[in-house]
């Protein structure tokens, strides 16, 4: 059986290619055995097992956008095993809570992240958290998936002189962007981004805070929740930002 990832196909997809072309429950466990390589698996059988159990999720206004590539093309920086976990299950919970939490307020449904976030004064108080982390996460999330690429991509001209500018030179940059991940106690993230005075700052967030509630503008950010490397590196959060740090696209997105 074919177990590479394709180029160009969501792993949902290639997932349930696979599973047609496979006949029986016993090709079904191996293949996600082999795909995950734990007992894991089985959080991963075809929805119509899952679909007994579970219950539907809330859908809308918020969805979940698909990774931008194969959950093992950043490998071996980051494994295919995190990035399904992390988008699949982390990621889709944001969306689901972010969704529930804002069910009964037809108005707040009509808002995009960027005004639910820069706002949170205008979401009713018994919701506020919720949708600080939730849509937090949404945000966040749906950014990084597209800043992530490998090999990774060096900033190009009008950002790279103004990154030269700023924090001295690019290896300057990515001594701060270490610096920050590594100072954050906890979970949180550590963001490189364009304030809405149009300067660029790196700075340190909590939990699921991001720089969009303070208006400014997301280019590049690092998680450092341990649900985003712990499978792979254990407590050795050094080697992770480094890896952020090699897999990283400054191209346009
Ligand atoms: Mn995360």
């Amino acid at each position: 059986m074919d177990l590479g990832f394709r180029p160009n196909f969501t792993h949902e997809k290639l997932l349930h290619l696979d599973l047609r072309e496979d006949n029986g429950r016993m090709k079904r466990r191996s293949f996600f055995q082999i795909l995950l390589g734990s007992s894991l698996a089985s959080s991963f059988l075809p929805t119509t097992s899952r679909a007994q159990s579970a219950p539907a999720p809330v859908t809308g206004p918020f969805t979940l956008p698909s990774l931008p590539y194969a959950p093992n093309a950043l490998e071996p920086y980051i494994d295919a095993e995190t990035m399904i976990l992390h988008h699949d299950k982390h990621h889709a919970a944001y969306v689901n809570n972010l969704n529930k939490a804002i069910a009964p307020y037809p108005d707040l449904q009509k808002k995009s992240l960027e005004e639910l976030l820069g706002n949170l004064e205008a979401v009713p108080a018994e919701i506020r958290t919720a949708v600080r982390n939730n849509a937090g996460g949404h945000a966040n999330h749906s950014h990084l998936w597209k800043t992530l690429s490998n090999p990774g991509k060096k900033p190009e001209g009008k950002l790279a002189k103004e990154i030269d500018e700023t924090f001295g030179s690019y290896d300057k940059w990515k001594e701060e962007m270490t610096k920050c991940a590594m100072g954050i106690f906890g979970s949180g993230w550590a963001w490189f981004a364009r304030g809405k005075d149009g300067k660029l700052f790196i700075k340190p967030y909590p939990n699921q805070d991001s720089p969009l509630m303070e208006g400014a503008k997301l280019i590049y950010g690092i998680d450092v929740w341990e649900h985003a490397y712990y499978l792979k590196y254990r407590n050795l959060r050094a080697e992770y930002v480094r890896a952020c740090l090699t897999s990283l696209s400054f191209a346009p997105n």
